[in-house]
């Protein structure tokens, strides 16, 4: 079965009420292609007015969740309260949280656990650094994330991956088609040696770092890219342009 496109929008910590209000408000009176799902991540503290105010089709994400249930843990939010919410997707593992707040492979993997567990869909992000990309191991890493994972999740068929190389994230230097290609397709490859033919066949791999209406094209040409995970953009309307990308 072909797998469906998928466009995330990360704002990140970005936005307003009324900034909020009016790219979600764009985003529902734009023409968007109909075969694409489309997930919006807005900061924790609007998601619910995300889901308020969003239709055309238009999911909500949001940019982290604890690996416990509800309880004694201050700032957190849990899997259930996602749930209860309304928000059925998670950001989980972005580079930012792994390198500003020290998230681990093992933290990120236990989040993924306890967001499946508590029903949510995951979008699972990783990629290498520059200096890893330059020493030759982006293979290595990226597989070494993904293991983790798969020691404690053996059921990936309500896992997005999100391929963004660090290097490419929000600096304006994106990944060749040739690069994102190449990880993509070494992800699949891991995805069937290690999960199942059916998790390889039918898992997203979405590629981000500086995606934008200018690149978005050429790179959903790629057999292995199967959407994008998009920051900056998805803040501004030509977000609706990259959703419209799909090959
Ligand atoms: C990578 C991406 C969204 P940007 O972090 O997750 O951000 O498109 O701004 O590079």
């Amino acid at each position: 079965m072909a797998r469906k496109f998928f466009v995330g929008g990360n704002f990140k910590s970005n936005g307003t009420i009324t900034q909020i209000k009016s790219i979600i408000e764009g985003l529902n009176q734009a023409s968007l292609n109909p075969d694409v799902e489309v997930v919006i991540s807005p900061p924790a503290i609007y998601l619910l007015l995300a889901k308020e105010i969003a239709s055309n089709g238009i999911q909500v994400a949001a940019q982290n969740v604890y690996d416990k249930g509800n309880g004694a843990y201050t700032g957190e939010i849990s899997a259930e309260q996602l749930k209860d919410a309304g928000v059925n997707w998670v950001i989980i593992g972005h580079s930012e949280r792994r390198a500003l707040l020290g998230e681990s492979d093992k933290f990120v993997a236990s989040k993924t656990k306890a967001a499946l567990a508590g029903g949510l869909s995951v979008i699972l992000c990783i990629g290498e650094s520059l200096q890893e990309r330059e020493t030759g191991t982006t293979l290595n890493v990226v597989t070494r994330q993904l293991e983790a994972v798969a020691d404690e999740v053996s059921d990936w068929s309500n896992i997005v991956i999100a391929y963004e190389p660090v290097w490419a994230i929000g600096t304006g230097k994106v990944a060749t088609t040739e690069q994102a290609q190449e990880v993509h397709a070494a992800i699949r490859k891991w995805l069937k040696q290690t999960v199942s033919d059916k998790a390889a066949e039918g898992t997203r791999i979405l590629y981000g770092g500086s995606v934008t209406d200018k690149n978005s094209k050429e790179l959903a040409t790629q057999p292995d890219v199967d959407g994008f995970l998009v920051g900056g953009a998805s803040l501004k309307p030509a977000f609706a342009d990259i959703i419209n990308s799909a090959a």
